[in-house]
């Protein structure tokens, strides 16, 4: 047996009470031998990179998520969503998932329209249908979302494509959500170079907990200037399983209170965000009566650039306040807001609290 497959039926063998219904890999980008080897334990797979060979697409059952985006430093990854018992896939209405028993990781994209009505028509579809897909399938709650948006920062006939976007999701989430804030997931936004947009999403059976930072103004509480509806999503999600809790930080830019701070300066926000990161995690921390494992405890963070020039800045940064076993990823990205440079997400595991 190959080292990797059996590492995973160690995991397999464990009590179904010590599992968790899914965890991050990262795995070496060349090496497909690891798709194989995980076989049915992928929940779903995302890469930066363009569209896949049609022969990889024929091979593999899971939902393939391709970023036309541009990894900056190492050998480049792919991440894996692994779950401890085979999972099922399927197809419907323009929507790819996996699943467990517990968690549904899910896929769909479209070609971004050129018209901003039908644009903002699309998204809102596009929400309504992933909202009604997981409803039905038992998954109602979600966990995570990532959006993908080429464009991100042009103006389509005289309003942001970002802003559009954020108006479409608004429309959507009210007409199908009673209560809208507790709903809300932490999730993140961002430019790519490609045509489609595409959604990303992680949703349960249960209710998570979701929350806000406490130096910020919570994004559904912006003011106008922002745009004409409010961003909906919340600052950190955290989803309890038997053994632990898995926290996953929302898309975090330099921004206190609401507005951006040093603008234009990438190491000055890098320092910014992995502040409000720290105070987040902190926050978290104490709900849950736990103690705070700080920016160390983080497993995995995405750290966007918009500019591939500010790499050495930001990575001297972010390696000076992180420790050796963090997995780190360096991508090139659009980001919402024009005087915006970085912007990073992180995923942790946070030790359940003693009973
Ligand atoms: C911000 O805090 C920065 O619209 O879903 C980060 C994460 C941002 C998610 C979203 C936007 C979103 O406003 C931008």
């Amino acid at each position: 047996m190959t080292p990797k497959a059996s590492k995973l039926q160690s995991t397999s063998d464990q009590p179904e009470q010590g599992r968790v219904p899914l965890r991050l890999i990262y795995a070496p980008a060349a090496d497909e031998s690891a798709a194989w080897e995980y076989g049915q334990y992928v929940l779903g797979e995302t890469r930066f990179e363009p569209a896949p060979t049609a022969i990889y697409e024929k091979e593999f059952n899971h939902p393939l998520v391709c970023v036309p985006t541009q990894q900056l430093l190492g050998p480049p990854v792919k991440e894996y969503w692994l779950s401890p018992t085979p999972v099922e896939y399927r197809r419907q209405a323009d929507i790819r998932f996996g699943h467990n028993e517990q968690v549904l990781f899910g896929y769909t994209q479209f070609s971004l329209p050129a018209s901003g009505a039908s644009l903002e028509k699309q998204i809102r579809r596009r929400y309504d249908t992933m909202l009604k897909l997981l409803r039905s399938q038992g998954y109602a709650h979600l966990m995570r979302v990532w959006n993908y948006l080429p464009r991100i920062g042009d103006e389509i006939e005289g309003m942001e494509c970002y802003r559009r976007f954020c108006r479409a999701r608004h429309e959507a989430f009210e007409r199908l959500y009673e209560d809208l804030i507790p709903n809300l997931p932490a999730t993140s936004v961002l430019g790519t170079s490609g045509t489609d947009l595409q959604m990303v999403f992680l949703a349960g059976r249960t209710s998570p907990h979701h929350y806000e930072n406490p130096r910020q103004v919570s994004a559904y509480h912006y003011p106008q200037k922002y745009g004409p509806k409010s961003p909906l999503f919340a600052r950190a999600t955290s989803v309890r399983w038997s053994c632990e809790e898995t926290l996953f930080i929302s898309g975090t830019a330099s921004i206190v209170g609401h507005e951006s701070r040093h603008r234009q300066d990438a190491g000055a926000q890098a320092e910014e965000i992995l502040r409000n990161i720290e105070a987040l995690i902190a926050h978290v921390a104490a709900s849950i009566r736990t103690a705070s494992p700080g920016l160390g405890g983080i497993g995995h963070l995405r750290v966007y650039l918009r500019n591939s020039s500010d790499l050495g800045t930001v990575r001297q940064i972010v390696e000076g306040r992180l420790s050796a076993p963090t997995q780190v990823a360096y991508l090139q990205a659009g980001i919402c807001r024009r005087e915006l440079l970085v912007e990073m997400e992180a995923l942790l595991s946070l030790k359940n609290p003693p009973n």
